[in-house]
């Protein structure tokens, strides 16, 4: 009892006092290094670094530090340190530590974990569903990734993976192999014919995307902390190259995003802060020496044509330009301004014409370009700014979300001929609904309802009926093998 008094007093003493003065770097150390690292790098939790807070809200990151995240290791600390307290740590939390965190070669390669040696686990499928029809769906919630049979529509596998996975993960051209990105920098290598982890390494502190070569040898991926892309081989994420993102004038930047040009045999890099873009070819001498083509705005968002020879490229406070990738400069001006979301842009064909679509963060419309005179010929109201659209080879339809709006709970359905909206589908009033991918044969479109107790629904493409609901963890997105790996115009690449 005599104990439990003097702690109340002591405890209550502590508080008062961290309410006037207090020492956050000591508050760190004793209450949130052992998960999250000493110099925040992040560790069984994430990193806190300014970097890694950015997309939570200032309440949010109040509330997890007053009441903790459900469903992990992270405890409230409201009791233990009081309100203003709490306030402060949130304010050194999105501030840059006084020494600059630095990931360098030694940290890479020490990070580095290889589960499965190469050509140690079996080149068949440990189960009878058709491997080209997986889906992958990422669950965002508690960090899962749940493996679909594309056939039958019903889960064969779960499994754990880094704390918040972001972009899409990358498959090999057979399928076996998929890597995934997690926005701490950690990329890890799974065998899904063996369903079994393979390799992981930590390539950066804070990353935007990766990409796999065509070839299968190459994994390149592009960090926003510190400012490089790093260069790693497939077979095992060994390290082969590290590249500072330093423009001609001598400025450093971000990487936008990198993506595999396969048919170029290539990864294209586009930077946020300098008028870049990078061509890095994977084929012929292995130079790897980036081809620079200098802009005259930034790209941080864009799209290629099927073949790869163009780019469509928004920055976020401009309109859009098309770059010709052989030529090397850009050859038009795109009439964007609704802050096109490029990164989800499909192509068909209509009026024997290929067209491009994108949705737009901060308008609800759809933009529809002409991918030869690149002239905007339609601009499609919809519900409201959404994040993405998908359709397929064999669907006459196009899907998107207005995800970004109070009727984020509401998919549109496109026609891609007329051009009109001719259905619409709400898997559950009042709750977000977005990120649509085909089945193989396009013939039933899986929707996100991207909650905490959300799933992913089942549509008939057809007849945009419901056909099933598989319970699921927040997925924010899903991804079909032979969708991915035959670069249907319909989807992502
Ligand atoms: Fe994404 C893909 C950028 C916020 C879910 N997002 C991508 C890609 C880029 C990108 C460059 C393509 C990478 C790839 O697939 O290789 N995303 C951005 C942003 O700049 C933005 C607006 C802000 C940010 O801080 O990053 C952003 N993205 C989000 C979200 O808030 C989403 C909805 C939820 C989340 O957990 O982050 C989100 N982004 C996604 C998804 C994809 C994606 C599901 C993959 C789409 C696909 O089908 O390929």
């Amino acid at each position: 009892m005599k104990h439990a008094i003097l702690w109340t007093c002591m405890f209550a003493s502590f508080v008062a006092n961290a309410e006037t003065t207090i020492d956050p770097a000591s508050i760190y150390s004793s209450h949130c290094a052992a998960c999250h690292g000493a110099d925040r790098l992040g560790g069984m939790g994430p990193a806190l670094l300014p970097e890694s807070l950015e997309r939570l809200r200032p309440d949010d990151l109040l509330d997890v530090l007053r009441n903790g995240r459900p469903a992990t290791q992270m405890q409230g600390f409201s009791k233990e340190l009081g309100d203003a307290t709490i306030k402060q740590m949130a304010t050194w939390l999105r501030s840059a530590p006084a020494a600059t965190p630095r990931w360098e070669q030694a940290d890479i390669e020490a990070s580095r974990i290889v589960y499965h040696a190469p050509g140690t686990l079996p080149a068949r499928p440990v189960f009878s569903a058709d491997p080209s029809n997986l889906f992958l769906v990422v669950e965002a919630g508690t960090h899962h990734v749940s493996v679909l049979d594309g056939d039958k529509l019903e889960p064969i596998h779960r499994f754990t993976t880094r704390f918040a996975l972001h972009g899409g993960p990358k498959f090999s051209s057979d399928g076996r192999y998929v890597y995934m990105a997690s926005r701490d920098g950690w990329v890890s290598k799974y065998d899904l014919w063996n369903l079994k982890l393979v390799a992981e390494v930590r390539a950066g502190m804070n990353t935007r995307n990766l990409a796999v070569s065509e070839d299968g040898e190459w994994v390149m991926v592009g960090n926003t902390l510190p400012q490089t892309l790093v260069l790693l081989r497939a077979s095992d994420l060994s390290l082969q190259r590290i590249y500072p993102v330093t423009g001609a004038g001598g400025k450093s930047s971000r990487v936008s995003a990198v993506y595999d040009a396969a048919p170029r045999g290539s990864f294209i890099v586009a930077l946020r802060d300098i008028p870049e873009v990078w061509e890095i070819p994977y084929i012929g001498k292995k130079t790897f020496e980036p081809r620079v083509i200098e802009l005259t705005d930034v790209l941080d968002d864009f799209f290629f044509d099927q073949p790869y020879r163009h780019i469509l490229g928004a920055s976020r406070t401009a309109t859009g330009q098309v770059i010709d990738l052989d030529a090397g400069r850009k050859v038009a001006d795109l009439a964007l301004t609704g802050m096109p979301h490029l990164g989800s842009g499909i192509t068909w064909k209509r009026n024997g014409r290929e067209v491009m679509a994108s949705p737009n963060l901060k308008q609800g419309a759809i933009s529809v370009i002409d991918m030869q005179s690149w002239k905007t010929v339609a601009t499609i109201p919809t519900n409201g700014p959404g994040f993405f659209l998908r359709s397929h080879e064999a669907t006459p339809y196009a899907w998107t979300d207005a995800m970004m709006s109070p009727k984020r709970d509401t998919l549109q359905v496109i026609d891609k001929q007329t051009l009109a909206i001719v259905g619409n589908v709400t898997p559950s009033p009042g709750r977000t609904a977005a990120h649509v991918e085909f089945t193989r044969d396009g013939r039933y479109a899986l929707v996100s309802l991207m909650e905490a107790d959300g799933a992913i629904v089942v549509y008939d493409a057809r007849t945009l009926k419901e056909i099933k609901r598989l319970p699921m963890d927040k997925p924010i997105g899903k991804y079909n093998v032979f969708n991915k790996t035959t670069r249907s115009s319909g989807t992502s690449h």
